[in-house]
């Protein structure tokens, strides 16, 4: 029996279309979903970028059944439970070194705030307090509260809602096509686009500016990956100025680039980090910032009793979302899930490129279990022709994103060779019928 699709107001959705002929997911497991009319569809982007260890993963649904008849909720403000100490530490243990201070959220949109607030508070703690400004970069995503939506650079996500956090600035985006199309993972060109931050220090002068945000790859704007160099380059430019690097690795965290983060595998450690998504899995809400101890210990002053940063939330480190945690991570080792997609990323790449001439394939881009592919847009209505490749993948059976005109694949870990191959030859028929 259908529900009644009224009352509920639809995240980012197409509501009026979505309700007239509504895709109802009811149940999940491994690699795949089936729907209201019992048909399996492959998951080719992980739920939503989110589900790395594949769906109701065993260990997992034990532990949060456990946790649920065992505490149901612990206060996070003056008190604590065990496993949240145990979560933050497996954590700091899987994070590039010195990043060892974990800050608990529920999601990427309010770790991106944690770490706003944080790189702010520290600039005042440590007597810099006129450093107050944010840098994001154009075609960031970054979440949708007012922090987030500020740094973030999709237009589409800032102009309904007036004039958001006053202070913020954006550095270039690094999608360069003439340059780069059909670059089979980093970019060669582009390490220079880092520079257009120092044009932004030179505008508001580096004595004003707290940090600047950025996701290694970004994700949602359509997968752009980092030119060669690029990071490197805005890791000295912000060391050279005293501004804290951001890396927002809601949706490259926890392996999505062939190692735990993309901090790791692209050899840049920023000075906070944003996490969600892959933490639990997406099986509870729970997401996490990451910190450098010496960031954390500028914090650590005044008297003992007070308060050291006045920030968090009812349900930091619930106790579902820390069990799932826990079991998540436990799978994600059991099963070596952290480093697989660096074994996986050759074949992976070499099936999404394989859909070069197709007709109106104007760029792929991929990078270890991620990939784009981007179509020109039909005339005068964009955004249509990736729609309809995404509701064909649909109806045959595999599950992909679309955003602009731009198709993202993003896996779970666990994904089979065959299961690319489905994915990649379900999309080249799409894109084929769609010519
Ligand atoms: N930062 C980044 C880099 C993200 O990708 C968020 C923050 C926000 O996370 P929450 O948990 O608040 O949604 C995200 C989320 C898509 C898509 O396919 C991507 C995200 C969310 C929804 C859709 O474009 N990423």
């Amino acid at each position: 029996m259908k529900p009644d699709l009224d009352a509920f107001w639809m995240p980012f959705t197409a509501s009026r279309q979505f309700k007239k002929a509504p895709r109802l997911l009811t149940k999940a497991s491994g690699m795949y979903y089936w729907d209201d009319q019992g048909r399996q569809i492959l998951d080719g982007v992980a739920g939503l970028w989110c589900v790395n260890a594949g769906h109701n993963r065993p260990k997992v649904v034990k532990a949060i059944q456990a946790q649920a008849a065992e505490m149901d909720y612990a206060p996070p403000f003056q008190m604590a439970h065990p496993k949240a100490f145990e979560l933050a530490e497996k954590l700091a243990g899987l994070a590039p070194a010195g990043m060892n201070k974990v800050f608990f959220t529920n999601s990427g949109s309010e770790s991106v705030e944690t770490a706003l607030k944080m790189a702010i508070a520290y600039h005042r703690a440590r007597g810099e307090g006129q450093r107050t400004r944010l840098i994001g970069r154009e075609r960031g995503y970054h979440g949708v509260n007012f922090g987030g939506i500020s740094v973030g650079g999709i237009s589409g996500n800032r102009k309904m809602f007036g004039t958001l956090l006053a202070g913020v600035d954006h550095i270039r985006h690094t999608h360069d096509p003439a340059r780069n199309a059909f670059s089979v993972g980093q970019p060669e060109h582009g390490a220079d686009i880092a520079d257009d931050l120092e044009r932004v220090i030179a505008l508001h002068d580096a004595s004003t500016i707290a940090a600047v945000i950025v996701e290694p790859i970004a994700g949602s704007t359509g997968v752009l990956i980092p030119p060669k160099g690029y990071l490197n380059r805005l890791r000295e430019i912000c060391d050279k100025h005293g501004i804290l690097l951001i890396f927002d690795e809601v949706i490259t965290g926890f392996g999505r680039t062939g190692t735990p983060f993309a901090a790791t595998t692209f050899g840049v450690t920023p000075d906070l980090m944003s996490l969600a998504k892959g933490l639990t899995g997406g099986a509870v809400p729970m997401g996490a910032v990451l910190a450098k101890q010496s960031i954390h210990d500028v914090f650590m002053t005044g008297p003992e009793h007070m308060i050291e940063f006045a920030h968090g939330y009812t349900y930091s480190a619930h106790p579902l979302a820390c069990a799932a945690g826990l079991a998540t991570l436990e799978t994600y080792a059991d099963e070596g899930l952290l480093t697989r997609a660096a074994q996986l990323q050759a074949y992976f790449g070499e099936a999404l490129h394989s859909l070069k001439g197709l007709p109106n394939v104007i760029d792929i881009r991929n990078f270890g279990l991620v990939g784009g592919v981007e179509l020109t847009p039909q005339t005068g209505e964009p955004t249509k022709r990736a729609l309809g490749i995404f509701l064909d993948c649909y109806d045959k059976g595999v599950m992909l994103r679309y955003t602009g005109d731009i198709i993202a694949i993003s896996p779970p870990l666990i994904i089979e060779r065959a299961q690319i191959d489905q994915i990649v030859d379900t999309l080249r028929g799409a894109i084929q019928r769609a010519a």
